[in-house]
C-alpha cells in the first residue's frame, strides 16, 4: 500500500478539564482535577502525596476556567472545520453528567451541552472520538469512596458509560475508556482520584485501584458493543519505547521491566487476563488484591477493538543509577539520551522512537493502533505583527508523521488516525502552565489566568491543513 489509507482520521485532541472550563456551570459537579492546583504544591497533589484540603485558601486551580471552551466551542469547532479535521478527540467531563457520581437521573444540561457540540461536529464532517475519563472523577466519589480503590467506582462509571453510549448512539463511534490508564501508577491522584495516607502500602493500592479500572473498562466494553455493535471501543496507554542505557543484559533487562509496568494495563485489555509477569511480580511483592469471581472471565471476553497511545518521547534507563543524566518526560523518570535533542521542559525528541513504539505495540497485540496524542509544549511568541511562527512545532510534527507515515507504509501497522495533542493551546496537565504550548491555535491567556482567551491562527495552522489535505503526501 502507497501512502496513508483513505479516510484516516487526522484530527486533534483535547481533554474536558485542559480546555473547557465553566468548571461549576450548568450544575456540574466537582472533578478530582478541579482541586489540583497551579504552583509548587501541583506535584504533591497530583502524586497524592499531599492532601488538596490543606491547600492554602489562595490557590489558582487551572481547570476552572481553562481555556473557556465551554463559552467558544462553536468558534472552535469552526477553527477545526478550516483546518480539514476528519475528526476531534476530545473527553466528557464525568462530573458535568453525574455532578457527585451517584444521582438516580444524569444531569440533563450536562448532556445537552456534549450533544450540541457532538452534532455541529457531525456537521461539518468531523468524526468525534471520545475519551470516557480523562484524568477525572467526581469529586464526592473520592470523598466518598477513596476513588477507585473501591469497587463501587465500577458501578458508578457504568451508569455514566450506560447514558452517554444510550444518549449519543450512531453518533459517537469512537470511545477509550480511560485516558492514560498507567499513569495511575505514575500521579495517582491526577491519573485515577488515588491518594495515600501515612503508612499504607502504596503498590497494593495503586494495583487494587487498577483492577478495578480494568474491570470497568471491560464491562464498558461489553456494554458499549451490546448498544451499538457498531462501537469500537480503545484503551489508552502513555506509550513511549524504553530504551537501554547500554547493550549490558542488566540494562537491557531493567528496560525491559520498566516497558512492563505500563504493558501491564494493555496486556489485560488487549489480551484479556494478567500477565504471567504481573502475577509473579504481585506474588513476590506480597500484593494482594480483591477479585470477584466473574472478574476473569470479564477480562477475558471483553477485549477492546482497537490501542490507543500517546507519544511524546521515548524513555531509557539502566539497572545502575546515572542520577546526572535524569530528566523529565511526561512523568515518567528517564535517562537523557545522547543521540536525542530536548524541549524546553526535557522531554527528548525521537521521531524514529515513534515508529519503534508502534511497532512494538503492533507486534505485541496485532489490533488497529490510533495515535490520540503527539506533539511539542513549546514557548511561543505573537510578532509584532500578530503572526506566531512556529517553525520549530512544524519541525517537530513532520519528522513524526514522517516516521509515522513508515510505520504504516513500510511495516505494515494498522493505524486509524492521528490526533496531535493541544491542537488549541490549553492547559498543560504536568505543570499547568498556559506558557507550555501545544497548537495550530494561539489562547491569549497566560500562567496567572490573565487574557483575552482570544484565538489566532499560528503558523502551523495552514501547514496543518495541507497535510490534512493531502493525506500527508505533502511531506514526501
Ligand atoms: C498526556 C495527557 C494530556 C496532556 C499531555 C501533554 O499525559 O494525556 O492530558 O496534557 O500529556 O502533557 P503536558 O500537558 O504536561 O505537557
Amino acid at each position: 500500500m502507497k501512502g496513508l489509507p483513505q479516510g484516516f482520521l487526522w484530527g486533534g485532541a483535547t481533554a474536558a478539564n485542559q480546555c473547557e472550563g465553566g468548571y461549576l456551570e450548568g450544575k456540574k459537579g466537582l472533578g478530582t482535577v478541579d482541586v489540583i492546583p497551579w504552583g509548587e504544591n501541583r506535584r504533591a497533589v497530583m502524586s497524592g502525596k499531599m492532601d488538596y484540603r490543606t491547600l492554602p485558601k489562595d490557590s489558582y486551580y487551572p481547570s476552572h476556567e481553562a481555556i473557556d471552551m465551554y463559552h467558544h466551542w462553536k468558534e472552535d469547532i469552526a477553527l477545526m472545520a478550516e483546518m480539514g479535521f476528519k475528526c476531534y478527540r476530545f473527553s466528557f467531563a464525568w462530573s458535568r453528567i453525574f455532578p457527585t457520581g451517584e444521582e438516580d437521573v444524569p444531569n440533563e444540561e450536562g448532556l445537552r451541552f456534549y450533544e450540541e457540540m457532538i452534532d455541529e461536529l457531525l456537521r461539518n464532517h468531523i468524526e468525534p472520538v471520545v475519551t470516557i475519563c480523562h484524568f477525572d472523577v467526581p469529586l464526592a466519589l473520592e470523598q466518598k469512596y477513596g476513588s477507585w480503590r473501591s469497587r463501587k467506582l465500577i458501578d458508578a462509571y457504568l451508569r455514566y458509560c450506560e447514558v452517554i453510549f444510550k444518549r449519543f448512539h450512531g453518533k459517537v463511534r469512537y470511545w477509550m475508556t480511560f485516558n492514560e490508564i498507567n499513569m495511575l501508577m505514575h500521579l495517582p491522584f491526577m491519573g485515577a482520584g488515588i491518594s495515600f495516607h501515612e503508612g499504607e502500602n502504596e503498590m497494593q493500592i495503586k494495583y487494587q485501584a487498577a483492577h478495578h479500572e480494568l474491570v470497568a473498562s471491560a464491562l464498558a466494553t461489553k456494554l458499549a458493543h451490546e448498544i451499538n455493535p457498531d462501537n469500537k471501543i480503545g484503551c489508552m496507554l502513555a506509550a513511549g519505547q524504553f530504551y537501554p542505557y547500554s547493550c549490558d543484559p542488566e540494562d537491557i533487562w531493567a528496560a525491559m521491566e520498566k516497558d512492563r509496568v505500563n504493558y501491564f494495563f494493555i496486556d489485560v485489555q488487549s489480551r484479556g487476563e494478567y500477565p504471567a509477569y504481573a502475577k509473579k511480580q504481585m506474588m513476590r511483592e506480597n500484593i494482594q488484591i480483591l477479585t470477584e469471581p466473574e472478574d476473569e472471565r470479564i477480562l477475558k471476553e471483553n477485549t477492546v477493538d482497537y490501542i490507543a497511545f500517546s507519544y511524546y518521547s521515548s524513555r531509557m534507563t539502566s539497572a545502575h543509577p546515572h542520577p546526572e543524566i535524569e530528566t523529565s518526560g511526561n512523568a515518567f523518570k528517564t535517562l537523557r539520551n545522547p543521540y536525542l535533542k530536548a524541549s524546553e521542559w526535557g522531554w527528548q525528541i525521537d521521531p524514529v522512537g515513534l515508529r519503534i513504539t508502534m511497532n512494538c505495540l503492533y507486534d505485541r497485540y496485532q489490533k488497529p493502533l490510533f495515535i490520540v496524542e503527539n506533539g511539542l509544549g513549546a514557548v511561543d511568541k505573537v510578532e509584532e505583527d500578530g503572526t506566531i511562527q512556529d517553525d520549530y512545532r512544524i519541525a517537530y510534527l513532520k519528522a513524526h508523521i514522517k516516521e509515522m507515515i513508515k510505520g504504516v507504509e513500510e511495516d505494515g501497522v494498522e493505524l486509524i488516525g492521528y490526533t496531535p495533542w493541544g491542537w488549541m493551546d490549553l492547559v498543560s496537565a504536568s505543570t499547568g502552565e498556559m506558557k507550555k504550548r501545544y497548537g495550530f491555535v494561539y489562547v491569549d491567556k497566560d500562567n496567572a489566568g490573565q487574557g483575552t482567551l482570544e484565538r489566532k491562527k499560528k503558523k502551523s495552522f495552514e501547514w496543518y491543513r495541507q497535510v490534512i489535505a493531502t493525506n500527508g503526501e505533502c511531506l514526501k
